[in-house]
């Protein structure tokens, strides 16, 4: 996969490997990474797609409105176990794009830590963006699950330490982000929220999310987290670059520098299906999704029978 290195810190980090498309083919592509469930970077995809620059994205996506995610910057000091929201579950913010923009270049994005998450680019003109139409093409992945789903804010954000019951491709257009990786072998030295904790809090908790601070571990609470970080791999994803991240691999994400930083994601289905069968991080995935349905179907009756009743069903279906 990659090389490994000892940081004398009583950790070892492996670096995912980087392959050019022009020495993949779709076939090689599914040997070599899809039917093992092995992540890489692969470059060239995105060779000749433009910069996605502010100016860029105001042009494409201007009036249209978002759902944002006001994270606040005081989130990253608080003990993940102390939290009741995560990802989409924090405080929503809906607005336009170019409200969005203005906050990136007065820094208040950057101040209350505003990310625009998962948001999807159906029905706007990116979505037609040949590039990244071809990336599915070429590595020979027919079976999307979403549409492309734009990650992009202030420099500094994390992503906090997740993973995903679907295969994911990441494609950076503006930036760099360095992503930690763990494979799905080490699920339960990282921690993960229990499962059970959908009940209480439906979607806006995640039970695939760790309780494990990577910057700050917890090691008297988190003791198999130093197994764990034998396990470790980290990458920067340039501007240009394509990550694959297989389902059940473990990631958090960072946005690089103090700018604007912004990525295009989108999730496929998990191929060959006996990898998604046997793979328990999935099971345990869909088990939350079971567990948080009393919890929406409360929350839904409730929003349908109160005033502003389109803004809140949108805050909610976003969480989906
Ligand atoms: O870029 C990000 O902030 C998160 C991306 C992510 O989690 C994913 O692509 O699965």
């Amino acid at each position: 996969m990659g090389s490994r290195v000892n940081l004398g810190l009583n950790s070892m980090v492996d670096s995912i490997s980087r392959v050019d498309i022009l020495s993949l083919t779709p076939e090689k592509f599914a040997e070599c990474y899809q039917k093992t469930g092995t992540p890489v970077v692969i470059t060239g995809l995105l060779e000749n797609e433009r910069e996605w620059t502010l100016d860029y994205l105001c042009e494409k996506l201007g009036d249209r409105e978002f759902v944002f995610r006001n994270y606040g910057r005081q989130r990253y000091n608080q003990d993940k176990r102390q939290w009741t929201t995560i990802g989409s579950g924090v405080a929503l913010q809906t607005m336009s794009f170019k409200d969005y923009a203005e906050m990136l270049r007065n820094r208040k994005a950057h101040e209350s830590d505003i990310y625009m998450g998962k948001c999807s680019l159906k029905n706007t003109p990116l979505a037609d963006t040949p590039s990244l139409n071809s990336v599915g093409e070429k590595l020979g992945l027919t079976q999307s699950a979403t549409h492309f789903n734009m990650y992009m804010g202030p420099g500094g954000h994390r992503s906090g330490l997740h993973y995903d019951s679907v295969d994911g491709t990441l494609m950076q257009l503006h930036g760099a982000k360095k992503v930690v990786l763990f494979p799905p072998s080490q699920t339960y030295n990282l921690y993960p929220f229990p499962v059970y904790l959908h009940l209480r809090h439906g979607l806006k908790m995640r039970s695939w999310f760790s309780q494990v601070s990577l910057e700050n571990p917890d090691l008297a609470s988190f003791p198999k987290f130093k197994e764990a970080l034998q396990h470790q791999y980290k990458v920067i994803l340039n501007q240009g670059e394509t990550l694959y991240i297989p389902s059940g691999w473990w990631h958090e994400v960072m946005a690089l520098g103090d700018e604007m930083v912004c990525s295009v994601n989108r999730f496929w289905r998990v191929y060959p299906t006996s990898r998604a069968i046997f793979s328990w991080t999935r099971w345990r995935a869909s088990l939350g999704m079971i567990c948080a349905v009393p919890y929406m179907v409360l929350t839904l009756a409730i929003a349908l029978f109160s005033s502003g009743r389109t803004q809140k069903l949108r805050k909610i279906l976003h969480r989906v």
